[in-house]
């Protein structure tokens, strides 16, 4: 069975976005793939987190997951500072990868921004730790948004570095001619980008200031439907065919979201709401986010009330995703030529 490995940062705010572009692809493919699911809390802290905050977004995304139906049980998921491997493996990538490479990277540009002196090491390094995550067990497939693609090539192109600076201790070492996969990253559907409802040339994203500019897990009925209402939009009503949503980001957004909640591709929302006004769409796509969002928030509050149990889960997924992990460590460590107790 083909392995898939995804996480997401607890830093709060959990929206619409990461729910649709991420985790609905994640509880999908669990009848297909073994699924090994992270909140990538050592990501997080590569921007300043108050402590008791994290740990509390920690449960958030833990209880996200389980809400939207992941197994833990049949599946696996924990956080990432739970298993060493993670910063260990990430080392290691550090020394594969160039500061060529990563300079390229758009996402460390824009979270840097100008004051790039200023910005933690880790900020500069996340790809490699990225890399780390999903290499540590071997996973061939990544289910993840649009934003996430860059650094899912730069993956690839560690594990085929390192698959070549090592090849002679790799084939001696009996694993053959590939010792990392070279990931594939899954970025499919009508919902790989979700823009933010202020302004649809950004991303939606847990760090916009405004609270409008996103529909939170958390957000109860009316708080979903005024979000809706005051969603930046043009003035025209919506186009029959899709080509007409060209030019057009924030109806392009609300019709792919609206397509994305009804599992229907753009050209069906179109074919029932062409010709209607924005008055008659958006509470149409309050209606369907409130159905399809408010049974998951309610399950995340009645899951938040018992932050034992949730520990308690991704305790027990941290130490099978531990056993998996070391093993890919030691075979790193024989290949580069670590001494190590056997
Ligand atoms: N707007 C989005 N549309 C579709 N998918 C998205 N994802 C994030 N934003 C969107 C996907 O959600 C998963 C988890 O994201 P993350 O928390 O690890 O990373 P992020 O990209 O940093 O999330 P945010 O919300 O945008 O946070 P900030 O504001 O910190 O940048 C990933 O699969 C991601 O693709």
């Amino acid at each position: 069975v083909p392995r898939v490995f995804s996480g997401v940062q607890p830093t709060g705010n959990l929206h619409l976005g990461n729910y649709l572009g991420a985790i609905v692809r994640f509880v999908e493919m669990q009848s297909t793939h073994d699924c090994i699911y992270c909140v990538v809390d050592m990501h997080a802290i590569t921007i300043w987190q108050d402590p008791a905050e994290l740990a509390r977004a920690t449960r958030e995304v833990t209880a996200a997951f389980l809400a939207a139906g992941i197994d833990p049980k049949a599946h696996i998921v924990f956080n990432q500072s739970q298993v060493h491997v993670h910063a260990e493996l990430a080392w290691v990538f550090n020394c594969v990868a160039r500061m060529g490479w990563l300079s390229r990277m758009t996402q460390f540009k824009e979270k840097a921004g100008k004051d790039r002196e200023n910005a933690s090491v880790g900020l500069f390094a996340y790809p490699n730790l990225m890399a780390a995550d999903i290499l540590a067990y071997l996973a061939t497939h990544v289910p993840v948004g649009e934003d996430q693609k860059q650094h899912l090539e730069l993956a690839r192109d560690i594990a085929t570095k390192f698959n070549h600076d090592f090849s002679a201790t790799i084939a001696s070492n009996g694993f053959g001619e590939e010792f990392f996969p070279i990931t594939e990253p899954l970025i499919t559907g009508p919902a790989t980008r979700i823009m933010s409802l202020r302004d649809g040339t950004k991303k939606m994203s847990k760090s916009d200031p405004s609270e409008y500019s996103r529909i939170a897990l958390t957000d109860d009925a009316d708080a979903i439907a005024l979000k809706f209402r005051k969603a930046r939009t043009d003035p025209e009503p919506l186009p029959s065919e899709v080509d007409g949503l060209k030019g057009r980001a924030e109806a392009d957004n609300l019709v792919g979201i609206f397509a994305a909640l009804a599992d229907q591709s753009k050209a069906q929302v179109l074919s029932d709401f062409g010709g209607s006004q924005f008055s008659v769409f958006k509470p149409a796509l309050a209606d369907l986010a409130v159905a399809r969002m408010a049974p998951i928030a309610s399950e995340m509050r009645r899951l938040l009330a018992d932050p034992g149990h949730i520990d308690s889960v991704l305790t027990d997924g941290a130490d099978r995703a531990r056993a998996i992990a070391e093993k890919t460590m030691d075979g790193v460590k024989d290949v580069i030529g670590f001494i190590r107790k056997k």
